[in-house]
């Protein structure tokens, strides 16, 4: 009787589909974390996958095997979001992200570079199921076990285990969202991230309210461990009042094509020109979250951290942001931002207004001439931002005009009668090759803009600010070819640090002529600080993460998107945590190479993870726009 009840169970749905999907989550725990231990993942996973199969087991009166199928489908297509994901950005992703990638059209593009055979496994068996299921030899009897006796028990024992392993982890605080996918179980994880919604859990003992400003203020210097500096006594304070300001965002503009020559050539002659006559900050940071293009124009423009797992633009849409345009509209300025792209892209619709923009020229306004990838070209955005910038100038309104660039996209494809730049054979054809050629694009057009600005006579009456807005070139979407291309370019090998350094360059003629290189560690939060002094923008009421980088040296700067929550940037190196802070790797910025002893850096470590969390729960006390 009881070897007939475990045959029985041995051949039901629910013990094969449950199988099927332990081995599915070992093998994605092996691909994550290179873990094998079949304990581990029996204790942390067994639980959710029960209970789902006994809830199908239950609830499917007819057509059983389907739902079971469906069950194993809807599961393996999670497995392989998560391993695409990761692959992409190095975490794991949360149910919000989930629904958020739709946006992220890089991820989408390269999904076939980041596909490896052996994910077809999550696949193999569910193949195998439907054929046999249509030649009619489907293996599993379409009998029920019963319930009262044996399904609800099961499930219910399920529950409890889940429920267990969810409190266990509860309130444990793991920084790298890998490490605690794997210590937490990768779907108690996802209940467990639905449970806290996208709220961190690091604790802020101080009141950061806007009604708090300069206590706040106070406590981020203190925490960053930098001394206010008193306007008079700043350098360059104010020497561009009332100027223009100018900013061009590039997309996917990285360091290393700065200066750089392929096949004798220079990829970007212009800008290499310029730096002759301009402070450039070539050791500059990105520190975009999932937000990308957004997160850099509301970094730029606040001097705030972008959020860890949602994009900014999204979840605070609603609200009303202290913010570069806002003050500069107080200083008389006309304020506008011009990006070719679908307004809602982004949910930028509501993300200019929370800046303050008074005026945005969108998707619209740009029309349909001249599309390169996904909109209008960036020689259309100059060519028509041109002649608004112009109206301005005769009415000697000063403004703040912010492009964002769209053309050098990812995957970087340029018409034929584009692509100037004669690369030697290698590159042709390789995204390498086309990333450069869109560079090229971009410092030539860039160009072109800023001559049209000298002839309109606008140029000596602006500061002109040049950045990258993120990296182009992911090492885990491109092939290896591609790696060992830019590493060759570069001299040594294609590494993270490459990856994530963009240029920061400021040109206002008569201020920045004799041209400076400014070496030290530098982020996207410094910039609008360092145009702000620049500007004789006062931020003494601003509540900014950011320093001004024309006075200040020492830095402390938080990155936590394509790498774990706790990662930072100070003059020395780069960190990296793993679970936290003893087991991670710091990496010497000059070297590149990882060192041993990193001891001393545990301070920053506590301090930026602060930071963080400061300026997220500043961000969350903000109010609403009326
Ligand atoms: C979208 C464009 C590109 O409007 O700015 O965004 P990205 O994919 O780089 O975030
Ligand atoms: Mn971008």
């Amino acid at each position: 009787m009881k070897s007939n009840y475990i045959t029985e169970f041995l051949k039901s749905h629910l013990f094969i589909i449950t199988l099927i999907l332990v081995i599915k989550t070992m093998l994605l725990r092996f691909l994550l974390f290179e873990e094998l231990n079949i304990t581990k993942t029996l204790f942390l996973e067994l639980g959710y996958i029960v209970a789902f199969a006994s809830l199908i087991e239950l609830i499917a009166v007819k057509g059983k095997p389907f739902f079971y199928l469906l069950l194993n489908a809807v599961f393996s297509t999670l497995l392989l979001a998560v391993i695409l994901y990761y692959s992409f950005f190095g975490r794991i992703v949360t149910y919000f992200a989930l629904f958020q990638l739709g946006q992220v059209d890089t991820i989408n593009e390269s999904v076939t570079a980041l596909i490896e055979p052996v994910y077809g496994l999550f696949f193999v068996d569910i193949a195998i199921f439907i054929v046999l299921l249509v030649i009619r030899k489907y293996p599993i009897k379409n009998r029920s076990l019963n319930k009262k006796l044996f399904v609800i028990p099961l499930l219910v024992v399920a529950l409890g285990i889940s429920f267990a392993t969810f409190m266990i982890h509860k309130n444990e605080v793991i920084s790298n969202n890998v490490i605690a996918a794997q210590e937490k179980g990768i779907l108690n994880y996802e209940a467990l991230e639905v449970y806290y919604g996208s709220e961190s859990q690091i604790l802020v003992d101080i009141d950061v309210s806007v009604d708090n400003v300069p206590k706040l203020k106070q406590e981020i210097r203190e925490v960053k461990g930098i001394e206010q500096i008193p306007q008079e006594e700043r350098n360059y304070f104010n020497t561009a009042e009332k100027r223009n300001l100018i900013v061009i965002q590039v997309e996917s503009m990285q360091n290393f094509p700065i200066g750089l020559k392929v096949g004798g050539e220079e990829v970007t002659p212009h800008i290499n020109k310029m730096l002759d006559n301009s402070f450039y900050f070539p050791n500059t940071v990105q520190q975009t979250g999932p937000g990308n293009t957004s997160d850099a124009e509301f970094i730029f423009n606040t001097s705030l951290y972008p959020l860890a797992f949602n994009p900014t633009s999204q979840t605070y849409g609603n609200k009303k942001f202290p913010s570069l345009p806002r003050l500069l509209k107080a200083e008389g300025y006309a304020t506008m931002t011009f990006h070719a792209d679908d307004i809602e892209f982004w949910n930028r619709d509501e993300l200019y207004p929370a800046l303050g923009f008074e005026h945005y020229y969108d998707g619209k306004f740009f029309g349909n001439k001249d599309v390169i990838g996904i909109g209008p070209s960036d020689e259309v955005l100059f060519d028509k931002a041109l002649p608004v910038l112009k109206g301005y100038h005769l009415k000697d309104q000063p403004f703040y005009a912010q492009l964002i660039g769209l053309t050098s996209h990812h995957p970087f494809k340029l018409p034929a009668d584009e692509a100037e730049l004669e690369l030697p054979d290698k590159f042709k054809g390789s995204l390498t090759g086309d990333y450069l050629q869109s560079i090229n694009y971009m410092d030539r057009k860039i160009n072109n803009f800023i001559e049209k600005l000298k002839q309109a006579g606008i140029y000596e009456e602006s500061v002109i600010v040049i950045y990258g807005d993120h990296f182009g070139l992911q090492q885990s979407a491109m092939d290896q070819e591609d790696v060992d291309l830019v590493s060759d370019l570069l001299g040594n090998e294609y590494k993270l640090i490459d990856r994530l350094n963009i240029p920061f360059i400021i040109h206002a003629p008569g201020i920045t002529d004799q041209g400076k290189t400014l070496e030290k560690t530098s982020g996207q939060l410094d910039m609008m600080p360092t145009v702000a002094n620049l500007l004789g923008i006062s931020l003494e009421d601003q509540v900014v993460f950011g320093q001004d980088l024309l006075n200040y040296d020492k830095n402390l700067l938080g990155v936590r998107y394509y790498l774990p929550i706790g990662s930072f940037f100070n003059n020395e190196i780069l960190f990296v945590p793993k679970k936290g802070f003893e087991d991670g790797t710091a990496y010497d910025l000059q070297t590149e190479e990882v060192i041993e002893d990193y001891e001393k850096y545990k301070e920053d470590y506590n301090r930026v993870l602060k930071l963080e969390k400061l300026s997220d729960t500043y961000l969350k006390s903000l109010p609403e726009r009326k």
